[in-house]
């Protein structure tokens, strides 16, 4: 515990040495924000609620190892802001095991601030793009049967604005 309370204060010092350091000169910064996910892209974040860094994605990514980008099995949460394709995260490389829909942007589940409540913290090692919508307007059965391959979950409604 005490190893803990010890490890706890010294990153706090960090902290607060880093802030007062961008104080004093006038250069203010907030960690990487859901807002700067780029327009039609996915975002990765390395921390939960899109903090830390991020990756933008806009294609299938079949294995995160070989990115450039080192994100795999990083992401803790991520956010959709392409309007026209959902973005399926899976925790294997080759879309295997676990997975969860991101729909798109300005629909439900459009952002998701805790991967850990699809079992997915730390884990996504794959992505792929999915259209929202067939030929004809049909809402493509990949993005909306279901959100995750869980067969209980718990997750909060966020949309991605
Ligand atoms: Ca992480």
């Amino acid at each position: 515990m005490g190893h803990i309370m010890l490890k706890l204060a010294s990153k706090i010092g960090a902290l607060f040495t880093v802030v007062a350091f961008a104080a004093i000169n006038g250069i203010f910064t907030t960690e990487a924000s859901a807002e700067s996910c780029a327009e039609n892209k996915l975002c990765l974040y390395e921390n939960e609620y899109s903090a830390g860094r991020s990756l933008g994605v806009d294609q299938d990514i079949s294995d995160l190892r070989f990115s450039l980008y080192s994100f795999n099995d990083k992401a803790s949460s991520a956010s959709n802001a392409d309007i026209y394709n959902c973005y399926k995260l899976y925790q294997h490389i080759s879309y295997q095991g676990t997975w969860v829909v991101l729909r798109p942007r300005g629909q439900a589940y459009s952002r998701i601030s805790r991967l850990d409540r699809f079992n997915l913290n730390d884990q996504v090692s794959s992505i792929k793009k999915i259209p929202a919508l067939l030929p004809g307007g049909i809402k493509n059965p990949d993005c909306y049967a279901s959100l995750t391959s869980l067969p209980h979950w718990v997750a909060i409604n966020e949309i991605f604005p």
